[in-house]
């Protein structure tokens, strides 16, 4: 625990909820057993993928993370215009909360402002609220290590001053739409109406900009959608062979969706010994690893009004390719 021991500045739980571990070896044994093979997309953010996503958010094929910073650098001030003197920003999955840094810098001046990240790798959490704590003296932070609906219920418990919501970098997108309508109307539920929430959100477009960004030429999301393997073998005794699956990533423009997968380029039969499991492969077998869902405008309505949400205001950035949602509780809403 960092600052003073009368008023820290710095605080941390860890929300877990039962056996993560135990979570990840059940998991991983129902979806090696389904047809089709699937692994949830949850199991990528052990600190080696975390660091691995903070490289794709670098990547000159990936947009994402800089089409949101140029929105955020243009616009933080209007957003912080609409918000009070005093107020906790809560952010999901903040991961290593670079983008924040923009909306802290045009909140502090003149505000109090208390900082709740909520993200399931606990080292990020503190390596980001360390430089954070450098960055703004002032700044209070109590951070949340747990997954997002362990973090929804600590939503409710903050709720002594007005708040604005995070939820950026498109992570929405990595929920079905139905389950992006029930996660927004459940964050929606806790609001009041001097509660503002910020979506950041990837718009659909070409399939040829959308493939390049989930496989990139140097090859980082490749290693990102393996380390899901490689995270079976070191946790879980497996004897994967990393270089008998590739990665692929293609664009289903009826879903909308980018999907990811780990592809078997032979015939082989694995073992995970922490599991007893044997797993049979055929050759060109897949593992469905992620969604990543673009959204039309039209979508995003849908969406938002299913929660009971509505867009005070929204921007793109200057290529049309990523858009910022400022919503509140819409009160005439069920
Ligand atoms: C975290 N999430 C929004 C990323 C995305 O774009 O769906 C995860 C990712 N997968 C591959 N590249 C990035």
């Amino acid at each position: 625990m960092m600052g003073s021991a009368s008023m820290p500045r710095f605080r941390l739980v860890e929300l877990t909820e039962g056996d993560p571990h135990a979570d990840f070896a059940r998991d991983v044994t129902a979806g090696l057993a389904s047809e089709p093979k699937h692994l949830s997309c949850r199991y990528f953010y052990d600190s080696e993928g975390s660091g691995l996503f903070a490289a794709i958010c670098e990547l000159p094929e990936y947009y994402l993370t800089r089409a949101e910073t140029e929105i955020l650098q243009r616009h933080a001030r209007e957003i912080a215009s609409v918000v009070p003197d005093e107020v906790t920003v809560i952010e999901l999955g903040s991961g290593n909360a670079v983008k924040t840094r923009l909306l802290l810098q045009a909140l502090l001046p003149g505000r109090q402002v208390r900082y709740v990240p909520i993200d399931i790798c606990r080292p990020v959490l503190e390596e980001s609220a360390a430089g954070l704590m450098q960055r703004f003296p002032s700044l209070e932070i109590f951070a949340v290590a747990a997954e997002y609906h362990e973090g929804l219920r600590y939503l409710r418990s903050e709720s002594d001053r007005p708040r604005l919501i995070l939820w950026l970098g498109s992570n929405i997108g990595n929920f079905t739409r139905a389950e992006a309508a029930t996660f927004l109307r459940r964050i929606r539920d806790t609001m009041t109406p001097a509660d503002r929430m910020l979506v950041g959100v990837d718009l659909r477009k070409d399939r040829a900009v959308l493939e390049a960004a989930y496989d990139d030429a140097a090859g980082v999301t490749a290693a990102f959608n393996l380390n899901l393997l490689a995270r079976i073998n070191r946790e879980l005794d497996g004897d994967l062979d990393l270089g008998a699956f590739r990665h692929r990533a293609i664009y289903n423009p009826d879903l909308g969706r980018i999907e990811m997968y780990l592809v078997s380029t032979r015939a082989q039969r694995v073992t995970i010994g922490r599991l007893g499991l044997k797993v049979a492969f055929a050759p060109g077998e897949a593992i469905h690893t992620e969604n990543s869902y673009k959204y039309s405008l039209t979508e995003i309505d849908e969406v938002s009004k299913a929660a009971g949400l509505l867009a005070e205001r929204c921007w793109q950035d200057a290529e049309g390719r990523f858009s910022l949602q400022l919503f509140r509780i819409d009160p005439a809403a069920h």
